[in-house]
């Protein structure tokens, strides 16, 4: 039996109400037995320091060593010219589009950088160098070829012929990996946009030429001395995040397809309350899947079973946190566990026998929460390690992936037998479909033999939905867990907008029952529920992980296509939302929304709010370049409200208002529809 080894919680002694920190019931149990335990959590944490007030507003400048030279906004606002100034000079237009295109670097990297790790993966495969990965999907493949200008037949004695997949495969790794560094020419996916989107990003010079050369420009940039127009600095800020979002998140989803298989919709469970006491609980938690497809491969081989049951378990039961839940919830259906904000907490259950972690949205603290249990807290990526010396570090390697999973699947096996009595999974757990990826909703709505988005469209246009919202993004401790999420995405649907949800919302959402055909009766509007109970859909459709954004991008293109709706993405009744962002990815896809036409409304806070001029020039200018803008609302009502009213403004540029109000105020019309 562990004994539990109490972490000191720091001099503060303020510790979070747990009520007031989530509205998630596990959640609330766990902080409390966190508490009752002496351990802090991120919730105690947050109760405990406050953020840099100045910080907040995007306006201290740290890059060089005169400063930090802080900017706060006079009392009062400002009256008349705008006179702060860094020692250098430097305005807080500047300042604020520094800090805030030094985001978009952060992001745009992460995603990207996850992108080139799947490529090099795929290239392996293709060289067949591993056994562990192998094509999956060749559809996708084929699908995909044509946009890195490999071709996918062959002609033979003037006969056309299918080309060796193999090949293709090969030739797709190198072109796909060259949009990394190529030295000259633009980014292959930008063409995958509507045209006249197109047309614009090369109208305002912002189309990426390669992916690491856009970061790399934004850190000169940003350097003392260097550009010093805030227009200029978000000139290079959208060009890096158009490289994350057409580029490397847009590269990572398609690869990850063809290795790992395209989503088609499945069902499985949400919340803390999957683990279970009997089991194996391995909980997987960051963003790669090439880590976790392992995990998942692994731990259904019969021997490995056999195995945990020789240890006295009934079997494995696996479950994610963060984006890596919803790479295996999308493809096998595995459990989700948490969001960002549970992943202390699943340690805190006393039931997690192993967490297995690799990049991104993971904790340090989890090795001291870890520390207190018999949890083996498992690092595995090169570039993501922690200091203390009871976090376990095994390599994973594509070249040895299959064994690197056992070793650590075994590791939890054989750790099954420490736990102590200390154990307490809290019983809530909510049904959830998942698997909604571009060419899935293709089927549900169209059938593989029509194959457009144009049922999608017909609805929109009939009235029956209003429009479409992406909601996506992060949980953020300065706000209670999935509040805003599940408040924006319920009146979304409560007034007919369909949503397409990916990241931690998409967790949210499925903890609450949203990512099902039966949440449309209880939550919908009349005009969506009659649509999702016709085509045995939810109302909120989980399209992945983050770097998944892409998928939506791609949705939003096939709706132009499939016609009626505009030419443009920023022509449809379609926005934007992240209710409870907390990372610079966040900062990165909400830009390259906008960039791509979309209306994008952020909870909280933006960076921006001490840059008045700047933060206008994103809520206002950027629609002139673009068509779409960033907005703000921290209420959750509100914040929804305005991207109904944004739909409602495009449905009526569109000239498709008035078969809205005949849905909605003919109840014959209705009845008749439903016949
Ligand atoms: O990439 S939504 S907290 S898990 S950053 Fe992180 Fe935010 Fe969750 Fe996935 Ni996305």
């Amino acid at each position: 039996m562990a004994e539990i080894k109490k972490t000191a919680v720091a001099k503060a002694p303020k510790l979070a109400d747990p009520i007031a920190s989530s509205i998630d019931k596990s959640t609330q149990e766990l902080i409390a037995r966190a508490q009752q335990l002496g351990i802090d959590t991120v919730f105690d944490r947050a109760a405990q320091m406050k953020p840099c007030a100045i910080g907040i507003q995007g306006i201290c400048c740290k890059n060089c060593a005169m400063g930090p030279c802080r900017l706060p906004l006079p009392k009062g606002g400002i009256d008349g010219e705008d006179t702060r100034k860094g020692l250098c000079g430097a305005t807080a237009n500047t300042i604020a589009a520094r800090n805030f295109i030094r985001m978009i670097a952060g992001g745009a990297a992460a995603h990207s950088d996850h992108g080139r790790c799947v490529a090099e993966v795929f290239l392996s495969a293709a060289r067949k160098e591993t056994d562990a990965y192998k094509i999956k999907d060749p559809n996708k493949l084929l699908a995909i070829a044509p946009f890195f200008d490999v071709a996918v037949t062959v002609e033979v004695d003037g006969q056309t012929q299918d080309r060796n997949i193999d090949e293709i495969a090969l030739e797709v790794a190198e072109k796909a990996l060259n949009e990394w560094g190529k030295a000259e020419g633009e980014l292959r996916y930008l063409k995958r946009a509507p045209a006249p989107l197109y047309e614009k990003w090369t109208k305002t010079g912002v189309k990426p030429r390669n992916i690491d050369r856009e970061i790399v420009e934004i850190m000169h940039r940003t350097h003392m001395g260097v550009d010093q127009d805030y227009k200029n600095l978000m000139k290079q800020g959208t060009r890096a995040s158009l490289a994350d979002g057409w580029g490397g998140s847009m590269i990572a989803t398609d690869l990850q397809d063809v290795l790992f298989g395209t989503p088609y919709p499945l069902q499985s469970e949400a919340n803390l309350g999957v683990m279970k006491e009997d089991h194996v609980n391995i909980i997987v938690h960051g963003h790669e899947p090439v880590l976790s497809e392992m995990i998942v491969a692994m731990s259904q081989k019969p021997e490995i079973i056999e195995y945990a049951k020789s240890k006295g378990a009934k079997g494995i039961q696996l479950g994610g946190i963060c984006c890596t839940a919803n790479e295996i919830f999308q493809r096998h259906g595995v459990p989700q566990a948490g969001t960002y904000l549970q992943q202390e907490l699943a340690i805190i259950t006393g039931a997690c026998d192993a967490m297995v972690v690799d990049i991104q949205c993971v904790f340090q603290n989890l090795a001291n929460v870890a520390e207190c249990f018999h949890t083996k807290l498992i690092t595995t990526h090169p570039i993501a390690k922690m200091e203390q010396d009871s976090v376990i570090h095994i390599e994973f390697d594509e070249h040895h992936a299959l064994e690197d999973a056992e070793k650590i699947i075994r590791m939890a096996i054989d750790n099954f037998q420490n736990r102590g009595s200390e154990v307490m999974i809290p019983q809530y757990k909510a049904s959830a479909i998942g698997g909604f990826s571009v060419e899935s909703i293709q089927y549900h709505l169209g059938g593989t033999f029509r194959g457009t988005y144009y049922t999608l469209n017909d609805n929109i246009i009939n009235g029956r939905i209003r429009g479409i919202a992406g909601v996506v993004g992060c949980n953020n401790a300065r706000t209670r867990h999935n509040e805003a999420h599940i408040q924006v995405v319920k009146e979304l649907i409560k007034n007919d907008v369909i949503v397409l949800t990916t990241g931690c919302n998409g967790i949210a959402c499925a903890m609450e029952g949203l990512l099902t055909p039966e949440a449309a009766a209880v939550h919908c509007g009349p005009g969506l529920a009659e649509v999702c109970e016709t085509v045995g859909i939810p109302p909120v459709l989980h399209m992945g992980s983050c770097v998944d954004n892409s998928r939506l991008l791609l949705a939003a293109t096939e709706v132009v296509k499939a016609g009626g709706l505009g030419k443009d993405i920023c022509d449809l009744p379609l926005a934007g939302s992240a209710p409870e962002w907390m990372s610079e990815k966040a900062i990165s896809i909400g830009h390259y929304f906008v960039a791509s036409g979309v209306y994008t409304v952020f909870g909280l806070h933006l960076p921006t709010s001490g840059a008045p001029v700047f933060h206008d020039y994103l809520s206002k200018e950027m629609e002139k370049m673009y068509g779409g803008r960033w907005d703000l609302e921290a209420d959750p009502i509100k914040h929804a409200q305005m991207m109904i009213a944004h739909i409602d403004k495009k449905r009526q540029e569109l000239g498709i208002d008035k078969a809205r109000e005949r849905v909605l105020m003919d109840m014959a019309d209705r009845q008749a529809l439903e016949g």
